[in-house]
C-alpha cells in the first residue's frame, strides 16, 4: 500500500474561520476528512499533520523517509521563505507536490516566489481544497508509474548483471 504525508504549514489551522473570500469556508478537518476518503477510495495510507513551527514540518519531511512514498505539503507562508524546508525536502528525495489554496501567482509579488517548487513534482496553486485532491490523485499515478516503471526495467538490470562485464 502506498503511503503519503500531508503537512499543512502555518496558520493553516485557522482555515474556515477567518479571511475565508481567500481561503474559502472548509474548516481544516474537513479537509482532512476529504483527504482520507479519497485516499482509502485510491487505497492510499495518509498521514495528515499541521503546524505552525518550520522546525517541526522539516523534522516530520525527515521522518518520512523511512515509511513513506510521498509527500503533499502546503508551506503556506514558510513557501516564500524557507531553505530549510526546500532543503529537507531534496534530502529526503521522496516525490513531493506543493499545494495552494489560493493563486500565489495572482497576489502580492512577495507569494509569487516559491523555493518549493524548485524540488517539487509539481505545484498546484489556486483550486482551493480540490488542489490537495488533484494532488493526491497526481502523486499516486506518479508513484504508480514509477514503481511499474522500476519493475520492467530491474529484470534488464539483472540480465546486465548476469552476463557481467562481457563485451
Ligand atoms: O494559498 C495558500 O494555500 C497559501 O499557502 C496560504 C498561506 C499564504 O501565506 C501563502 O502565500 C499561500 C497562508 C495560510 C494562512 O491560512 C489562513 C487560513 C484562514 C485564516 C487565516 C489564515
Amino acid at each position: 500500500m502506498l503511503r503519503i504525508r500531508v503537512l499543512h504549514g502555518p496558520n493553516l489551522n485557522l482555515l474556515g474561520t477567518r479571511e475565508q473570500s481567500i481561503y474559502g469556508t472548509l474548516s481544516l478537518d474537513v479537509l482532512d476528512s476529504a483527504i482520507t476518503k479519497l485516499a482509502e477510495e485510491l487505497a492510499v495510507k495518509v498521514d495528515l499533520r499541521q503546524s505552525n513551527s518550520e522546525g517541526e514540518l522539516v523534522t516530520w519531511i525527515q521522518e518520512a523517509r523511512k515509511g513513506y512514498d510521498g509527500i503533499i505539503i502546503n508551506p503556506a507562508a514558510y513557501t516564500h521563505t524557507s531553505i530549510a524546508i526546500r532543503d529537507a525536502i531534496a534530502a529526503v528525495g521522496l516525490p513531493t507536490v506543493e499545494v495552494h489554496l489560493s493563486n500565489i501567482h495572482q497576489r502580492e509579488e512577495f507569494r509569487h516566489r516559491s523555493y518549493i517548487v524548485g524540488v517539487a513534482i509539481g505545484q498546484i496553486s489556486g483550486l482551493g481544497p480540490m488542489g490537495y485532491l488533484l494532488a493526491l490523485r497526481g502523486l499516486h499515478d506518479h508513484l504508480i508509474a514509477s514503481r511499474r516503471q522500476k519493475k520492467t526495467s530491474a529484470p534488464a538490470t539483472s540480465q546486465r548483471a548476469a552476463k557481467g562485464s562481457r563485451k
